[in-house]
């Protein structure tokens, strides 16, 4: 299973590398990343476990995250109307998105990030998807509110970016034109 020794920190180059497409059928390693990944957010939200094995709480992770360098997400986390939303997706992107941006009021973490940062992260409001799953199989989805949040900070990671890229350098709290801010914590 995936513990938090697992996961690189930044400074790791791995995580400003882009990560390499994966082809299917995936290798019955890769199969079991993707698992793997999952299992930890599911672990590391269940307060018994969470505990037992030191994890810090995650909607998401990204596979670069445990110096895995291949386009490979898992997220695990309730949408607006309180249904789970819980995939692994791979080679993932983005198709469209709306023109109305988003940010989370609190600021973004990251389990590779072990402070604080503190700023808005602009984000696409409204995202349309495409990934495969871990059998091969292609899913075209809508995202809005957190989880579309959530995908963008993923996708961000098979890019070598990082949340703080994107917070504006002089003013960390500046306007995000065109935005509906969400409330998180
Ligand atoms: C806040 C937290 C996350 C995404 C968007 C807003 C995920 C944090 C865990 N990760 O480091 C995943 O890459
Ligand atoms: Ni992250």
């Amino acid at each position: 299973m995936i513990l938090m020794d697992n996961v690189i920190r930044e400074g790791h180059p791995t995580l400003r590398t882009r990560a390499k497409e994966l082809t299917f059928p995936l290798s019955p390693e890769d199969k079991k990343l993707g698992q793997d990944l999952l299992e930890f957010l599911i672990n590391s939200q269940d307060p018994v476990l969470s505990e037992k094995y030191n994890l810090r709480s995650g909607i998401g992770i990204a596979a670069p995250q445990i110096n895995e360098s291949k386009r490979m997400f898992a997220l695990h986390l309730p949408d607006d109307n309180d249904n789970q939303i819980s995939f692994v997706a791979v080679n993932p992107k983005i198709v469209s998105h709306s023109v109305e941006n988003t940010y989370l009021t609190n600021g973004e973490g990251c389990l590779s990030v072990d402070r604080n940062v503190a700023g808005y992260v602009p984000r696409h409001a409204r995202i349309t998807v495409k990934f495969h799953t871990l059998d091969g199989e292609e899913k075209k989805m809508r995202l809005k509110g957190i989880p579309a949040i959530a995908f963008q900070h993923e996708l961000d990671h098979l890019n070598g970016v990082m949340f703080y890229d994107h917070i504006n350098e002089s003013n960390p709290f500046a306007d995000v034109p065109n935005s509906q801010p969400i409330e998180n914590n």
